[in-house]
């Protein structure tokens, strides 16, 4: 079996252990973070999505497979800094309320800050009213939001009719992303920019800022 597939299924399995060591083998062996990425951890929590929808897995296996995740994110991260030490703007970022997934957003927020953007993470259940304080707080470029399950989508919409009433929206471009949100719902809710998947996140950010 490739180290891949056999992260994949470590990662699957919940078993933090292997898929920390099968990650760091890969990044020796000089894989690419990208495929890494892709292939053993991102297709892995697919997966576990599959398993839980068929109730093959319950919640706490799913929760060991996101920290094994997270865990294997922390090695590759370092290959996904650009270099270039000058910001290309502010981003805050949260997942919104009610919601408590936090891996895809961290991934962007990686992925961002590795391309160089100044990043505040505010976590997971974060208030229409927090990333509106926030955001007249921190002054940011961009505000970015990701929500993983339908229910907590209209969390978005909110802090976008939020952000117009404390009378900034047109001073921040608001992101937002998540597995359930579609281009639809961003046009929808009046948000500037959407990307489905953390690499197409950093290219939207510069395209909304003008940046090449
Ligand atoms: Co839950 N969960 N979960 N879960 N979970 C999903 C999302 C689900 C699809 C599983 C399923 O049924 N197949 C389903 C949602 C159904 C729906 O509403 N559409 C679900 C459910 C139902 C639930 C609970 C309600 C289960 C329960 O308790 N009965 C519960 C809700 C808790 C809550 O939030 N209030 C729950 C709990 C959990 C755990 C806590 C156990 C755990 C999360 C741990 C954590 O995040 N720290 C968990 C997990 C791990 C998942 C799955 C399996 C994996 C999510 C993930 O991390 N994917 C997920 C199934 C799935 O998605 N296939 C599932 C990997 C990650 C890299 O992808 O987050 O999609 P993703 O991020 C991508 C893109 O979406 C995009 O870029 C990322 C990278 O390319 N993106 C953005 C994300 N944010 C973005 C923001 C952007 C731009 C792009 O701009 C700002």
């Amino acid at each position: 079996m490739s180290d891949i597939k056999a992260l994949n299924e470590a990662v699957i399995k919940g078993d933090i252990q292997t898929a920390v060591s099968l990650t760091q083998n890969a990044v020796d062996a000089g894989k690419k973070a990208q495929e890494i990425l892709d292939q053993g951890l991102i297709a892995a929590m697919d997966k576990v999505g599959e398993k839980f929808a068929s109730g093959e897995m319950f919640v706490p296996q799913m929760l060991r497979s996101a920290k094994a995740m997270q865990e294997c994110m922390k090695l590759i991260k370092p290959q996904f800094q650009e270099g270039d030490l000058t910001s290309k703007g502010k981003v805050v970022i949260g997942t919104v309320k009610g919601d408590l997934h936090d891996i895809g957003k961290n991934l962007v927020a990686m992925m961002m800050e590795g391309a160089g953007f100044t990043i505040t993470d505010l976590g997971v259940d974060v208030s229409a009213d927090t990333f509106v304080q926030k955001a007249q707080e921190i002054e940011p470029d961009i505000l970015a939001m990701s929500a993983l399950l339908s229910t907590t989508m209209p969390g978005m919409r909110e802090t976008i009719e939020t952000l117009q009433k404390a009378g900034i929206k047109d001073k921040v471009m608001v992101m937002i992303g998540g597995a359930p949100v579609t281009a639809n719902f961003a046009s929808e809710i009046k948000a500037d920019a959407y990307a489905p998947d953390a690499g197409s996140a950093v290219i939207e950010a510069k395209k909304v800022l003008g940046i090449t």
